[in-house]
């Protein structure tokens, strides 16, 4: 996790997230477009961050409207953007975007192995769900889900074999009952509720 922070922060000096004054703007790489491609039906910008001539960022881009009119005239919304945070040619962080170009998913190498460990799941951009394989082995053991930002239930995978055992119900971001699954079909067969100072 840490290290995907470090390399966002990192990403954002680069690439200039949020405002900037003009003269940190003159003093700093701009991102080179390397060129255009279509993969399948979407058309994907190659960006270079590093200068290295090497595309760090993939911009993938769909086409709206009537498919009998010409790509070209027909207007075109971003629907996923690739990032190489790291500059070791595999893509680190993954957004899926909406048509209104909110973020819809995030999916994240948390450990810069080329296996996504984290998705993150947003509805009008506020987070709802939060995948995450803490064996950073690509297959969720954690999911949580939030109710207003908030943290409302958290269902775990303990043993790593596939299927949730343990589900933890929390209200107002405070843990109230544990639900656990002793026969294995997936759903909690005994629940304990944690009581005040419990
Ligand atoms: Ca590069
Ligand atoms: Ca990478
Ligand atoms: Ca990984
Ligand atoms: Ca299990």
């Amino acid at each position: 996790m840490r290290t995907l922070i470090v390399a966002l922060a990192g990403a954002c000096l680069a690439i200039g997230c949020g405002s900037s004054s003009s003269k940190a703007e003159a003093e700093k790489p701009e991102a080179q477009l390397l060129g255009v491609e279509m993969r399948g039906d979407a058309e994907v910008e190659k960006l270079d961050m590093n200068g290295d001539n090497q595309p760090d960022i993939w911009k993938y881009y769909i086409f709206k409207g009537n498919k009998e009119i010409p790509k070209e005239k027909r207007p075109k919304v971003m629907a996923r953007k690739d990032l190489d945070l790291n500059f070791d040619n595999n893509v680190d962080l993954r957004q899926h975007y909406n048509e209104q170009g909110q973020v819809v998913r995030e999916e994240m190498d948390l450990d810069f192995d080329a296996k996504f460990d984290a998705v993150d799941y947003y509805a009008d951009g506020t987070l709802y769900r939060r995948d995450m394989a803490l064996n950073f082995g690509g297959k969720p053991s954690v999911v949580k889900f939030y109710n207003d930002s908030k943290l409302a239930r958290k269902e775990r995978d303990s043993n790593d074999d596939g299927k949730i055992d343990t589900i933890e119900y929390y209200e107002a971001g405070k843990l109230v009952r544990v639900g656990v699954d002793r026969d294995g079909d997936g759903r909690p067969d005994v629940y304990t509720e944690v009581g005040e100072g419990g």
